[in-house]
């Protein structure tokens, strides 16, 4: 099913690093649509829950080089 999640998200200074994040969560099999805050440190993630985890969107982001967490 689509889901939606807020990951919050440390080490985002410019708009490079938002670049950085959206490219590696649009890469990603199964996520719809990406949208980074960089002020409020977060990004939201719409994807597939039956093609892609949150656990992946979290690693992706990590690999990305950003410290990563599921909010809430
Ligand atoms: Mo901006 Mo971010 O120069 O990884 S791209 S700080």
């Amino acid at each position: 099913s689509t889901e939606t999640r807020v990951i919050n998200i440390d080490g985002m200074t410019c708009g490079g690093c938002v670049k950085s994040v959206d490219s590696a969560l649009t890469q990603l099999d199964g996520v719809q649509s990406v949208e980074v805050d960089l002020e409020g440190n977060k990004a939201s993630v719409t994807y597939d829950s039956s093609a892609v985890a949150v656990d992946a969107i979290v690693e992706a982001i990590e690999e990305a080089g950003f410290d990563a967490v599921v909010a809430g």
